[in-house]
């Protein structure tokens, strides 16, 4: 209904309280209540005695009217659970994507404007504040679980290509799941799924952009090794529209996964690489390892050399340094 409402605000520069009653087949003082709502959400209207409703501006904010409004995708994006403020995107996506046979559908969103305890990897916390980009996508892909390293850093790719398309910035990734801007973190990916031995149940990609965040609202214990776009452009940016683009293009790299297309992505991600080529430290769960990163192979991980030349195949960890 608000959807409707703000579509048909959209259509002319003013339209009548009967006018809109009468498209909506509701009362006058149900579109009194309803524009009340969206002044309440953060839409600038005003109301003239004879000319009627007139939409000034619209709030920044994720509200799935807004992206899908522009939305040029088959299936991403198409369903959007849309949350002002949630615990994670991603714990809410997990439980929806169980609900496959209720209706849940490949490419569902879920998207808030902050999470009161963001997940990073490894039960870490990633900070969600106002004006960041924190959502989900629910996939059911027809892949085997051992494609979920290539889902990562395929979104990845499609970070970087958004961040580039929106801002001109050039972002460049630290395997497996970091954005990085002038060394410092702009985004993380957090892939999770659930599989049986050669078949995914379903994937939930989480991605946390930090878009229009001033610094000085992270804590001080991630300041200094994390950015924004707004600092670094020194103004704000139409978070729907990088959604958008982000979605988008997302759909246009997963269509190639999914048919098995991975090379030419990887071939990209090498591009924007921050990693290869650099002496590391890899926190690998049970044990550090240090080496040269050589190389990411077919199946997404990280290949490091050894200083006594032994290879490593690393599917999984956290680079130190
Ligand atoms: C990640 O973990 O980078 C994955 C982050 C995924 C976040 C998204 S937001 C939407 C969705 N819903 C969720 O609940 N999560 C996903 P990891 O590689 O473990 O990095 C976590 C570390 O990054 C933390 O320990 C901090 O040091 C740092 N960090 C936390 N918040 C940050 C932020 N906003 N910007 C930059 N660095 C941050």
């Amino acid at each position: 209904m608000t959807g409707n409402i703000i579509k048909f605000l959209r259509e002319k520069e003013y339209i009548s309280g009967e006018a809109l009653a009468q498209k909506l087949g509701i009362s006058r003082v149900a579109v009194w209540k309803q524009i009340q709502g969206l002044k309440d959400m953060g839409y600038e209207i005003i109301a003239n005695q004879n000319l009627g409703y007139c939409l000034v501006s619209r709030p920044d904010l994720l509200i799935p009217q807004e992206i899908q409004r522009r939305l040029f995708t088959k299936y991403i994006g198409k369903e959007i659970y849309y949350y002002p403020e949630i615990k994670s995107t991603n714990i809410m996506a997990k439980e929806k994507a169980l609900h496959r046979e209720d209706g849940i559908i490949e490419g569902t969103l879920i998207i808030a404007e902050r999470q009161s305890a963001g997940k990073g990897r490894l039960g870490r916390e990633w900070v969600s504040p106002a004006g960041g980009i924190w959502l989900s996508i629910i996939l059911y892909p027809q892949l085997p679980p051992s494609y979920i390293p290539r889902i990562t850093l395929m979104t990845a790719v499609v970070v970087v290509k958004a961040i580039k398309i929106c801002t001109q910035i050039e972002s460049q990734i630290k395997w497996p799941n970091d954005i990085l801007i002038n060394e410092k973190k702009v985004c993380g990916i957090l892939t999770e799924m659930s599989a049986e031995l050669d078949i995914i149940n379903w994937v939930v990609v989480g991605i946390g952009i930090n878009v229009n965040i001033d610094d000085r609202n992270f804590p001080e214990d991630i300041y200094q090794n994390a950015t924004s776009l707004k600092e670094i452009l020194g103004k704000e940016i139409s978070r729907v529209k990088m959604i958008q683009i982000f979605l988008q293009e997302f759909e246009k790299y997963y269509e190639s996964l999914k048919s098995r297309k991975f090379s030419s992505i990887l071939k990209e991600w090498k591009l924007y690489s921050h990693t290869l080529g650099r002496k590391i430290k890899v926190d690998m769960g049970e044990r550090m390892v240090m080496g040269e990163a050589i190389n990411i192979n077919e199946e997404g991980a990280l290949i490091l050399k050894k200083e006594d030349s032994e290879l490593i195949k690393i599917i999984s960890g956290t680079i130190l340094q």
